[in-house]
């Protein structure tokens, strides 16, 4: 079948729009035709050539939802009509990972994934005879997209997808790095590096559970009414800050925080939300994705006085599992979306959407097909 994408021909080049051939789903896979895709920062990253494993020409997007059109032989979970979100972390319920009970990285598909294909090692993807590499192992740019059925979550079909397509990514990572991975409990302080389409969902989500302090660090002071809106206690801009900006955190919480995020993706910010976690207990979230070649480092003094630095991907969710939840608490009420979602556009404007991002005009932009 022919499908209308944007293709990433080349790193740091405009997304183009084309028609693609699309080869139908291949036993235990499924057709999927994406109804509304966000813009995470992650795209930007790959599309700048930071990513170590980003491919050209490839379909970005990770953040959609959809309808099932069409499965392949084999497939069980989920048919034709069925609403759902593409997962990026997959959830086989087989591998090592998955049966460990002690994290979300499913191991089943992530070799080939990695690699730009579908599980049995090509692509579905292509356009005048040249392989398209899928990415993330959604492709979500794209109107339709195939995926291994262990990969897609099925939701409920009152949800809307331009919002719910949210919970593809951000909205999941950041709730999901405060109730999972930092597990936050009511009365601790937390600070968050950057207020972006992650960021601002880890507030929301830091408020959710009942902290104490929420305080919000961005160079934007755009940021501050964001933070604001979603539960955020105090706001500081490094830029505003007479002297070394941990000590100043520091000193706002009482002796640092019980817990820190980082949600820019920058490794010197990251250093800063270590040493900003209280001595003795305090716990750093690394979230944001840095660029290829970066690397973290902290005096070991920092961990020797009991800090601990951790990481999380998807917000340790596993994704058919946990994101029909995510689902539900957004339809529910105790999670908001609708007001983050500052843009909305068509698959023709989406380097529009790469502009704002960049601009810091947006909190998330959402391609609706
Ligand atoms: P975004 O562009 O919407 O937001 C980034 C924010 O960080 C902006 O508000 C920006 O002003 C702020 N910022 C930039 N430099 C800063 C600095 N030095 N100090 C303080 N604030 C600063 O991006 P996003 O979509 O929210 O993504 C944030 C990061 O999270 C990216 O690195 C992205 O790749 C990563 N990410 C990781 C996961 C995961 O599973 N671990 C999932 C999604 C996104
Ligand atoms: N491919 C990169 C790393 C990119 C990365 O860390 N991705 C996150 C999700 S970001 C979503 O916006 C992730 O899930 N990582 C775990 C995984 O298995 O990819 C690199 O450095 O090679
Ligand atoms: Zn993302």
């Amino acid at each position: 079948m022919k499908t209308r994408a944007a293709v990433a021909f080349a790193p740091k080049q405009p997304l183009e729009i084309v028609e693609l051939d699309l080869q139908g789903p291949q036993p235990g896979e499924v057709l999927v035709e994406i109804m509304a895709t966000g813009v995470c920062h992650t795209d930007a990253y790959t599309l700048d050539g930071l990513d170590n494993e980003g491919l050209f020409p490839s379909i970005l997007g990770h953040e959609g939802a959809g309808i099932v059109r069409e499965v392949g032989t084999g497939v069980t979970s989920v048919k034709p009509g069925d609403h759902v979100i593409p997962l990026y972390t997959p959830e086989c319920r087989q591998c090592k990972s998955c049966l460990s009970g002690k994290t979300n990285l499913c191991t089943a598909i992530r070799a080939t994934q990695g690699k730009g294909l579908m599980p049995d090692g090509t692509s579905r993807f292509s356009y005048k005879g040249q392989t398209i590499y899928h990415y993330m192992g959604c492709s979500t740019f794209s109107n339709f997209t195939v995926l291994p059925d262990i990969a897609v979550a099925k939701i409920r079909t009152d949800a809307p997808f331009e919002t719910s397509c949210y919970i593809g990514c951000g909205v999941t990572t950041g709730v999901g790095a405060v109730t999972n991975t930092a597990n936050v409990k009511a009365g601790d302080s937390v600070i968050v590096f950057g207020l972006g389409g992650i960021g601002l969902n880890v507030i929301q989500a830091a408020r959710l559970v009942g902290a104490g302090q929420i305080v919000g660090v961005d160079i934007n002071d755009d940021k501050r009414d964001w933070g604001a809106r979603f539960g955020m206690t105090d706001f500081v801009n490094p830029k505003r800050v007479d002297g070394n900006l941990v000590e100043h955190l520091v000193a706002l919480t009482d002796g640092g925080a019980d817990f820190t995020f980082d949600a820019t993706g920058n490794t010197t910010v990251m250093r800063d939300a270590l040493e900003a976690c209280h001595r003795g207990w305090g716990v750093s979230v690394v979230i944001g994705v840095a660029e290829a070649g970066k690397e973290i480092s902290t005096r070991p003094f920092q961990l020797v006085t009991g800090r601990v630095w951790k990481g999380t991907a998807f917000g340790g969710v596993k994704g058919r599992t946990g994101v029909p939840k995510i689902v539900d608490w957004y339809m529910n009420g105790k999670i908001e979306i609708d007001p983050m979602i500052t843009h909305t556009m068509g698959l023709e404007d989406i380097n529009k959407a790469f502009d704002l991002m960049h601009a810091g005009e947006s909190i998330r932009s959402v391609i609706v097909y």
